[in-house]
């Protein structure tokens, strides 16, 4: 059940060896705080964040694509969070992705050990984030890998069972790739600016892309845990495919926790740091978190859409006027990454503490 990776502060402990031994009590390595337990604060089942149907945004109809401008920017400034339909991926595809990875992650731990992570890179199987030692731990493995830029992506790190897994991973790296690029022009239009901005702010072509597949268990207490605490994406934009058929992303806003409920075949679609940088602020990125059960595992895929790591990112100079100075002074991705790394998790403290002081 256990392994010693140097590169860890302590041995690394798989969360499905955990749930797969019975135990009907929660190890109290993963027992949050009374504060951070998933009761702790109010949870509103009734709300659900905005559902966007983005196809018309390609079609040659101005009301239409004005239509789909405008709810995209209601969404990003009143949620940062949105669920995109007809998004132009084929269901199947999310489907068959989505079941190879648990396949994957239904294999017996031994055959994934040898693509253990380490935090330098966190690329391969995981089982934390953050190197903090003695920190209470999130429900869940996960397994890290890059995409883009074409350097970084090593078919020999990637999950060579099931067979398929390489393949589609492909097809749907590239699909969503296409989609983070679409999401780029309408959030730059709706900032006022050209709709190649952001990409070009970005890198232009040379964006970084990378998926985490998170893996959630079944709990013996979800009560007294999270899948994964609350923190908001330190990338530029997330592309999530969620399983539509259990629910367990819980989004916040103002006070409340917001438990989304997947559309089915949908993308769910998060603001991160660095738009929030970019945009000065007109754009927020949202603190959000996981929940688990007890009689339901969970996979979701994150993709993180993000601008090349080694450009400066700070505010766009449109966007800084005498009344909204510059918030923050520029840092690029590799740099703001590394911190990020050391910490894991960590609700809003880490962006919020880049702001320069006034
Ligand atoms: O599993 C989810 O629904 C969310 C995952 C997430 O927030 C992340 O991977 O950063």
């Amino acid at each position: 059940m256990t392994t010693l990776d140097h590169d860890w502060p302590e041995p690394i402990v798989r969360v499905q060896s955990l749930s797969e031994s019975g135990c009907p009590l929660l190890p109290s390595r993963y027992i949050k705080p009374p504060t951070d337990r998933p009761s702790a604060s109010a949870v509103t089942t009734a709300l659900n964040i905005p559902i966007i149907d983005v196809h018309a945004f390609n079609l040659d109809q101005p009301e239409l694509r004005a239509t789909v401008l405008a709810q995209v920017s209601d969404a990003c400034r009143n949620w940062g969070f949105f669920q995109i339909v007809n998004h132009g991926i084929r269901p199947e595809l999310l489907d068959d992705v989505r079941r190879a990875w648990y396949d994957f992650f239904h294999l017996p731990v031994e055959s994934k050990q040898g693509y253990a992570n380490n935090p330098r890179t966190y690329e391969g199987y995981g089982s934390r984030l953050g190197v903090q030692k003695g920190a209470i731990l999130d429900w869940s493995d996960y397994f890290f890998l890059h995409y883009l830029p074409p350097r970084l992506k090593d078919h020999n790190k990637w999950p060579a069972q099931p067979l398929s897994l390489g393949d589609l991973i492909e097809e749907y790296g590239e699909e969503v790739v296409k989609l983070g690029a679409r999401l780029l022009k309408l959030l730059s239009l709706n900032l006022g600016l050209h709709q190649a901005y952001l990409q070009n702010a970005f890198g232009g072509e040379d964006v970084g892309a990378c998926l985490r597949v998170n893996y959630y268990p079944k709990c013996p207490q979800p009560e007294l845990t999270l899948g994964l605490s609350s923190h908001s994406d330190p990338g530029g934009l997330t592309l999530l495919l969620p399983d539509d058929r259990v629910a367990g992303l819980q989004v916040r806003k103002d006070d409340n926790w917001i438990t989304v409920k997947p559309a089915r075949h949908a993308i769910i679609v998060n603001v991160g740091d660095q738009v929030q940088v970019l945009s000065n602020t007109i754009y927020k990125s949202v603190e959000h978190r996981v929940i688990v059960n007890s009689d339901k595992e969970r996979v979701s895929l994150a993709f993180f859409y993000n601008p090349k790591s080694n450009i400066p990112i700070g505010p766009i100079k449109e966007l800084v006027t005498p009344d909204k100075p510059a918030l923050y002074s520029p840092m690029t991705f590799d740099e703001y990454r590394v911190y990020i790394r050391m910490r894991g998790p960590r609700g809003k403290s880490q962006v919020e503490s880049l702001k320069s002081p006034k």
